[in-house]
């Protein structure tokens, strides 16, 4: 648009009737047979959505205008407009400005415009796809026909994205939400944005995830993930369990086996984080097997068993009572009274003097070897 005058350097009103219609938008009292849509003040562009009488615009950007004491021209896009087929629609101009007072308002200049083509502006992007992880989201689209670059909208604050149909917006923070909108550009103009994608990145991935072979157990432990309302629990890649709290004993295992455990996060707002670094666990055998029985006379024997990983001590027991304790793997219980029945049992004890285990009982009936003595062996570690 533009406008040939004198005296108009001071404060305008483009008046745009973009329907051609006299009996939709502004109708004021100058224009009376007219009805503007939109209006160009002061470098913006407004919009009207009132009832044809009452004022009030909303502003739907800013407009570059040039304008000099003879001269405004400004450019308005069809698209903004609502205007994407040819045809007619009506232009005005009023100047509006104390500097001319006494006259503040000049007569209104009306015209005519008539819209021949419409610039073949590129098509909004669609097929907008984004994916986290814990610090990053990565959003994709679908390359718009003839569009020379895009822009993309992040958080509110527009980038230039070049050519690249791809953007990755990293270095965030886990479980915080982001929003976004893409428009295409050609030589011609921008699209219309697409709408607004919000997407959230992942809970971080827990963290120093460790494990500790028990007892037929293993406990798992790891760092508490912030905004997690529990954790699943995967051994040898299945999930096995689910928690509240950043620990985990695993019962469900068998001595001597090696399990694989991970852990990821999760919230009830669906967030669930990447699967943790691995840890192994050896389910050691701390309970003694297989305990063996000698006889030493017919009022001794000596006990035996393998040896157990993490064994620092054993204690003996006789009838449930503790009778000694040994730093290896045999004891020898004298003072037995012949055609009597013992039961033992073998408790472990690891470096800090904790029980960790306890065998079986073993039941030895001493009448059925009167006499039947095996050769007196040295004794052990007995206390
Ligand atoms: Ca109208």
């Amino acid at each position: 648009m533009m406008v040939k005058a004198s005296g108009i350097s001071g404060t305008n009103h483009l008046y745009i009737d973009s329907d051609n219609n006299g009996d939709t938008g502004y109708r004021g009292s100058v224009w009376t047979n007219c009805g503007a849509e939109y209006l160009v003040e002061n470098g913006a562009l407004y919009s009207y959505n009132a009832n044809g009488t009452s004022w009030p615009w909303t502003k739907v950007t800013n407009i570059t205008m040039l304008t000099s004491d003879s001269v405004i021209e400004t450019v308005v896009s069809l698209s903004l407009i609502g205007r994407s087929t040819p045809g007619e629609m009506k232009l005005s101009y009023r100047r509006n400005s104390t500097d001319y007072a006494p006259v503040k308002y000049s007569a209104m200049a009306v015209a005519n415009a008539k819209i021949t083509g419409i610039l073949p502006l590129p098509a909004t992007p669609v097929s907008i796809s984004a994916e986290s992880t814990d610090r990053a989201i990565e959003l994709r689209w679908a390359p718009v026909d003839g569009a020379t670059g895009y822009s993309i909208e992040v958080d509110g604050v527009e980038i230039d994205n070049g050519t690249s149909t791809e953007y990755l917006h990293s270095d965030l923070e886990p479980n915080t939400q982001h929003s976004y909108r893409i428009k295409s550009k050609n030589q011609y103009g921008v699209s219309e944005w697409s709408n607004a994608i919000t997407k959230t990145t992942l809970l971080a991935v827990p963290q120093n995830v460790e494990v500790k072979a028990g007892n037929a157990s293993v406990t798992l432990t790891w760092d508490v993930v912030d905004g997690a309302d529990g954790y699943e629990i995967y051994r040898n890649g299945e999930k096995i369990a689910d928690v509240v709290n950043a620990t985990y004993i695993d019962t469900e295992v068998e001595q001597g086996s090696t399990y694989t455990y991970a852990v990821k996060a999760y919230n009830n707002q669906s967030n669930v984080s990447s699967l943790s670094s691995q840890a192994n666990a050896m389910v050691l055998l701390i309970v003694p097997t297989d305990i063996k029985v000698s006889y030493v006379s017919s009022t001794s024997l000596k006990l035996s068993w393998d040896t157990v990983a993490n064994a620092v001590e054993y204690d003996i027991y006789r009838q449930g009572l503790k009778i000694g304790s040994s730093l290896t793997t045999c004891y020898i219980d004298t003072d037995l009274i012949q055609g009597t029945t013992y039961t033992y049992t073998v408790r472990v004890k690891d470096s800090t003097g904790n029980v960790i285990g306890e065998s079986n009982e073993v039941i030895v009936p001493t009448d059925a070897v009167h006499g039947d003595v095996i050769a007196p062996s040295a004794p052990i570690n007995l206390r």
